[in-house]
């Protein structure tokens, strides 16, 4: 296998580490380690204050001291799902310096990996030497960027990967244009960080950036009309939306509610291993829900919505119970019938299909396939 020159190019929102990214973070220091272990040389332009935090330090120094971070300065860029269809284009932003630098070193590298959900990335593509393989993070959030992946499609076919189907699917293209070609990619997590445990407490855990498309709200609305304690990590995303959560609590309901924070990956296996369920609630078609396999994998069941990429992702009835979108009763229903689900067949499914080795096996044959420019043949 040759080894590649990889330069990974992390969302803009925040710096690795911070939490502001979301899942992306941990995929892309997932994809640096699992691609530095398969001898390709790994580079990662992000926001200056960047660190490849949350893994134990032993199993992976060797690994992080071989993959250089490159710390981009400028502002960083508002969330795409806060921005109304009028959002500026921030200038001086880490966005476009990061993709300054990738144009000046464009040569040492045989890929451009871009994480970022942002126009000007996809809108660059054709200027660039280097091939870039784009990694889109969210499903259909606004028509610039629907618009720059769709010209984008027609020139490098199936250089888009996506989590899941269902997140491919909320990009529809221009009536009489071709379909879009997405590789769909799944994701993974370092199954070895998490510890299975068989012996849960009785609370709920509720995990994701603390934003509304992430439907806190409904999570918290189950977990007292079920009358159950209900553990949230997070990142808090906007401090007043956390605010208005809390006033909206009555004493009853508060009681109920623990804020964990944002914890590192082994603090957050450990507490989360303990919960009795995870429940899944977004108000929009998530792509993935890296949170579903990080609780899959300490053996902890998943009530979700069927709708996105948690409803490819949880097995009905064996590593959980999907429910109908909104639906508050059924919520209820399935958390009362939660000791039916058998917490190793959910250990078991993280093992067998969401394991860094499957995941990387897949994403290096894409990254070959861009390269030999054998894709869209
Ligand atoms: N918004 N503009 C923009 N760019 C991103 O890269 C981005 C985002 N919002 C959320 C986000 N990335 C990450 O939290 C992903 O994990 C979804």
């Amino acid at each position: 296998m040759n080894s590649l020159r990889l330069l990974i190019l992390s969302t803009p929102v925040g710096p690795l580490g911070s939490g502001r990214g979301g899942g992306v973070e941990l995929t892309v220091a997932n994809l640096a380690r699992v691609m530095r272990q398969r001898g390709h040389r790994v580079a990662i332009a992000a926001p200056a204050g960047s660190v490849l935090s949350g893994q134990p330090a032993a199993r992976t120094d060797a690994l992080d001291c071989q993959i250089e971070i490159i710390q981009v300065s400028g502002s960083c860029q508002p969330t795409a799902q806060t921005q109304n269809r009028s959002a500026p284009v921030i200038v001086g932003s880490a966005l476009a310096n990061a993709w300054a630098y990738a144009r000046q070193a464009q040569a040492n590298y045989d890929l451009l990996i871009n994480f970022a959900y942002d126009w000007l990335p996809f809108y660059l593509t054709p200027f660039l030497t280097t091939p870039v393989a784009h990694f889109v993070s969210m499903g259909s959030l606004n028509d610039c960027l629907d618009e720059a992946i769709f010209q984008l499609s027609a020139q490098f076919p199936a250089t888009l990967g996506a989590y899941t189907r269902s997140q491919a699917d909320t990009f529809v293209s221009p009536t009489g244009t071709a379909p879009l070609r997405w590789q769909i990619l799944g994701s993974a997590i370092d199954i070895a960080q998490y510890d299975y445990c068989d012996r849960p407490g009785d609370s709920l855990a509720w995990v994701g950036r603390i934003s509304p498309e992430k439907g806190l709200t409904a999570a918290i609305a189950a977990a007292v009309a079920a009358n159950r304690p209900l553990k949230i990590f997070g990142k808090l995303e906007t401090t007043d939306y956390w605010q208005s959560i809390q006033q909206s609590l009555s004493a009853t309901a508060a009681a109920l509610i623990t804020y964990c924070g944002f914890l590192p990956t082994p603090q957050l296996q450990q507490a989360l291993g303990h919960c009795q369920a995870l429940l899944v609630t977004p108000q929009w078609v998530e792509a993935f829900g890296i949170g579903v396999i990080e609780a899959l994998a300490c053996g902890v069941p998943v009530i979700a919505y069927r709708r996105g990429g948690p409803a490819e992702i949880v097995c009905h009835g064996k590593t959980g119970w999907l429910v109908e979108p909104g639906d508050r009763a059924g919520m209820v229903a399935a958390i009362a019938q939660i000791e039916q689900i058998d917490r190793y067949a959910c250990r078991q499914q993280a093992e067998t299909m969401y394991s860094l080795a499957a995941w990387g096996d897949r994403c290096e044959q894409w990254f070959n396939q861009i390269i030999s420019g054998t894709i869209g043949s």
